[in-house]
């Protein structure tokens, strides 16, 4: 795959594939062309038999600092209705495979919402979330006034979006919003690692559980049990299911196929 701003390449591990943000000069700012190759990167991917797990990370400095501010400036209601940009955060969020954000630095604005878009985050010490749209005359627009408030509550949310104050990678862990913190040395080798370990499962059941867990999200307590009842019945129809539980029964490691 050919991008521009995003280099795209196999981990050193097995079925892991590696998305970097490259654009660090501009602290990894999402412009319409990155987003769109992100989009289409997880497109290919999701498509792809061999990849079982993906990690998004940008560099040491920078996740991603936000939306690229110099390319929003000057845009009116109408130019930002007609970009339709969220078609692509959308296309973005229906990744079907487990995503692993390996977050460092600036993590900004819709650069905090696309790390919120992964399914788990492991961060470096130096690593700091905000949602400072406020500073510059605007509000969050993909998911952090709802995502960010179902994952650290009301009171900090608030103080993030109304403040726009970065939180360290502590304050994020502690309220929720983050997986786990390393030293900054080893934040993508750590994403990878849990990327592998999840690669290891059997694809299918990683699929529907993810769906599973997103769908708490989407429907009431009602609606979400009967969800995650379905997908729990229909992993019984499936070889990795025969696999996995044969292969605990006859204490040997199981060799899912993802079928
Ligand atoms: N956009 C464009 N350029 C950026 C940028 C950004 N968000 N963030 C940093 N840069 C550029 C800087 O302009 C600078 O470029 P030069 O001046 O060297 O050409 C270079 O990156 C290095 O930045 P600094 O010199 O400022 O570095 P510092 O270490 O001094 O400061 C900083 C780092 C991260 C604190 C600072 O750069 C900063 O405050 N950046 C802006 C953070 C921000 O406000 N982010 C939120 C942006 S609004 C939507 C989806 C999402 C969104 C909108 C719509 N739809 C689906 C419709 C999201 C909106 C946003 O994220």
């Amino acid at each position: 795959m050919d991008f521009s701003f995003i280099l795209v390449n196999p981990a050193h591990v097995p079925h892991v594939a590696l998305i970097q943000l490259n654009r660090p000069k501009e602290l990894n700012a999402l412009n319409l062309q990155l987003m769109g190759e992100i989009r289409d990167a997880l497109k290919a991917l999701d498509e792809d038999d061999s990849v079982r797990a993906i990690v998004i990370t940008g560099n040491e400095r920078a996740f991603a600092a936000g939306a690229d501010i110099k390319q929003m400036a000057g845009k009116t209601a109408v130019d930002m209705l007609l970009i339709d940009q969220f078609s692509t955060w959308d296309a973005i969020r229906k990744t079907k495979k487990p995503i692993i954000g390996a977050v460092s630095g600036f993590a900004l604005g819709g650069g905090c919402e696309l790390a919120m878009l992964c399914d788990i985050i492991i961060a470096s010490e130096t690593a700091q979330f905000g949602q400072p749209e406020i500073n510059i005359g605007v509000m969050p627009g993909a998911g952090g006034t709802q995502r960010l408030t179902r994952a650290v509550g009301k009171a900090l949310a608030m103080e993030m979006v109304l403040s726009g104050r970065f939180i360290t990678a502590e304050e994020a862990k502690a309220a929720g919003l983050i997986n786990k913190i390393v030293p900054v040395e080893l934040y993508l080798d750590e994403a990878v690692k849990m990327a592998s370990a999840i690669a290891a499962k059997s694809p299918i059941a990683v699929q529907l559980a993810k769906e599973s867990v997103l769908k708490s999200f989407e429907s009431s307590l009602q609606e979400g049990l009967y969800f995650e009842r379905k997908n729990f019945y229909m992993l019984f129809a499936t070889e990795d299911q025969k696999e996995g539980m044969n292969a605990f029964v006859e204490k040997r490691k199981a060799d899912f196929k993802g079928r």
